[in-house]
């Protein structure tokens, strides 16, 4: 197998054994024969398009396809055949309606003409697709690390496309441009400038998926507002809800009103507190449980209710937990409860809710042995624009020296730590704002005000990247300098391919001095990364004292 997606890639190389995230070499396979099969159904998407053929169902499975194929979404290799077929028909599908429509027959290439064998290993077709696609690519080294680069920071862009259009928003352009990026992994004649603006276009394409996410959000469930969330149990019975779906916990609210069901949040979906529609309309919308997703395995089993898994990131259940576990939409696990969408697009939470009354709940005592905590979630863009003028006479007074963004994943490995040491040495008259899983690392720690304002701000999911960066533009226009010249240092932890897209939109952006840790991507190669280097300065991270005092420098 061949995988170098994430950043728990083995020995910081690639996966060729068996994946770090538990990947096996056979789900390995058929996700590459996926990806293959989709590159082939592209240029028969775009040639429809040109014929004003509708798309739309393709476009939304084409992001659900490519979604599942990112780190610790998907193991099972069932799902990926299904999804393998439907690439397959749709794509002889609309090679038939180009036919009708132009009533002559197309010229189509190898890659749009394969047919995968399903009376044998798909697995094995796929790694040897692989292979190829390696040997092609990989006389360049440079220019294999930029395909790699696209490919993956596409896999981010189709995760949001994906969540954008469950909200009603979508843009022809972010369809458009997945076709296009995936046609263009087959060409050969592209020169290294060439691959380098496309893997800034990709960038430039997230932003207007992030955006679209946060209209999605914003316009469903209003604007963030700073919202207390309690981390204590309250008695009774109980469903946790992991992941980012924000429409699908909502859908799991809705379907446990009068239960006597009280829901919690997990990892990712803890900003989804901060919506204030959510927490009007749903009562037993109560509090957050646990931290971030490599810790799962340990709050799962302890968690005495359902648990419903939305989107990244799953971990191979355990079988201390794994019949009180449900998984939704692009995820999935070998033998794991999936709830499937039904043609309307909604999901039948029955079995989850049937197991969360099953299972005992959480109980007075052990509610009783709780020290009350909480956090505080919601301080999105709107709310920290909101108090703008207070934060602009904060800096030119002098009380904020700095704001430094420690925002991205968090993962297993110790060397995560220096996200948290670092915060802990931000002085007293910097902020922080945050966002994303990393968080969970300080996310409860009280770090104080700066005149009313908080020095911890969580401004919610990995997406909600979109929010800082609004903030970021909105402070520079304030203060009349680049966005460079602000005094706000981007301090990034990276784990999965979300954050890849995040990281090409920031470079897309123009934005420098980015700090990228806990170790750099194996895709990126060492030229490769000397260019982004001497264009953006982007640099890894060292030690959390050092690189404190060169941002504040
Ligand atoms: Fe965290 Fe995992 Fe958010 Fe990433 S829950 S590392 O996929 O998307 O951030
Ligand atoms: Fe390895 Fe990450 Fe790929 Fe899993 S997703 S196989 S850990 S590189």
């Amino acid at each position: 197998m061949f995988c170098e997606q994430c950043e728990q890639t083995a020995s910081g190389q690639g996966c060729h054994q068996w994946g770090a995230c538990g990947k096996s070499p056979e789900v390995n396979g058929v996700q590459d024969l996926l990806i293959y099969c989709l590159r082939g159904l592209a240029p028969v998407a775009l040639r429809a398009r040109e014929f004003g053929i509708s798309t739309h169902e393709v476009d939304v499975f084409n992001c659900e396809a490519i979604f599942a194929t990112m780190t610790n979404v998907n193991f099972d290799q069932k799902r990926f055949i299904d999804y393998i077929r439907r690439a397959i028909a749709y794509r002889e599908q609309l090679k038939l309606q180009i036919e009708q429509a132009t009533g002559v027959s197309q010229n189509w290439s190898e890659l749009s003409c394969y047919e995968p064998c399903f009376d044998s290993s798909l697995s094995e077709q796929g790694q040897d697709l692989t292979l190829k696609f390696i040997s092609q690519s990989g006389k360049n080294v440079d220019i294999f690390s930029l395909k790699l680069t696209v490919l993956y920071g596409l896999k981010g862009v189709a995760s949001y496309a994906f969540h954008a259009q469950e909200l009603g928003q979508e843009d022809e352009r972010v369809y458009q441009f997945c076709y296009e990026a995936l046609a263009k992994l087959d060409t050969q004649d592209l020169s290294l400038d060439d691959w380098v603006s496309l893997a800034l276009k990709v960038g430039e394409i997230n932003l207007r998926t992030m955006e679209l996410l946060d209209a999605g959000h914003t316009n469903t469930y209003g604007h963030p507002v700073p919202t207390k969330v309690a981390l204590h149990p309250k008695a009774g019975k109980a469903i946790l809800v992991s992941g980012h779906d924000i429409p699908q916990l909502e859908a799991v609210l809705k379907q446990t009103v009068d239960t006597g069901i009280t829901v919690y949040t997990h990892g990712e979906l803890l900003p989804a507190h901060g919506y204030p529609l959510l927490k009007k309309i749903y009562p037993h919308f109560y509090g957050h449980y646990g931290t971030a997703w490599q810790n799962q395995t340990k709050e799962f089993a302890k968690f005495p209710g359902a648990i419903i898994i939305t989107t990244n990131c799953l971990m191979p259940p355990h079988d201390n937990y794994e019949d009180k576990l449900f998984s939704i939409g692009p995820v999935g696990f070998p033998g794991l409860n999936y709830l499937a969408t039904g043609v309307d697009g909604s999901v039948d939470f029955t079995p989850a809710i049937r197991k969360a009354l099953e299972l005992r709940g959480f109980t007075e005592d052990e509610v009783a042995k709780n020290e009350p905590r909480q956090v505080t979630t919601g301080f999105a863009r709107n709310a920290v624009l909101s108090v703008a003028d207070q934060i602009i006479a904060a800096v030119k007074g002098g009380q904020i020296r700095h704001f430094f963004l420690v925002g991205g994943c968090d993962g297993a490995k110790p060397d995560r730590n220096y996200y948290a040491e670092l915060v802990e040495k931000v002085p007293n008259d910097c902020i922080v704002l945050t966002l994303a899983c990393g968080k969970f690392r300080f996310f409860d720690k009280d770090l104080g005000h700066i005149g009313g304002i908080p020095r911890l701000l969580d401004m919610g999911q990995c997406n909600d990247a979109y929010s800082a960066i609004q903030i970021a533009i909105a402070l520079a226009k304030a203060f009349e300098v680049d966005v460079n010249q602000l005094p706000l240092s981007m301090i990034l932890s990276w784990y999965e391919q979300k954050a890849v897209a995040i990281l090409l939109t920031l470079l897309h952006l123009g934005i420098k001095d980015i700090r990228l840790g806990p170790t750099l991507p194996a895709f990126i190669s060492p030229n490769v990364f000397k260019l982004l280097s001497q264009k953006y300065n982007l640099a890894p991270i060292t030690e959390p004292d050092a690189d404190l005092a060169a941002c504040l420098a």
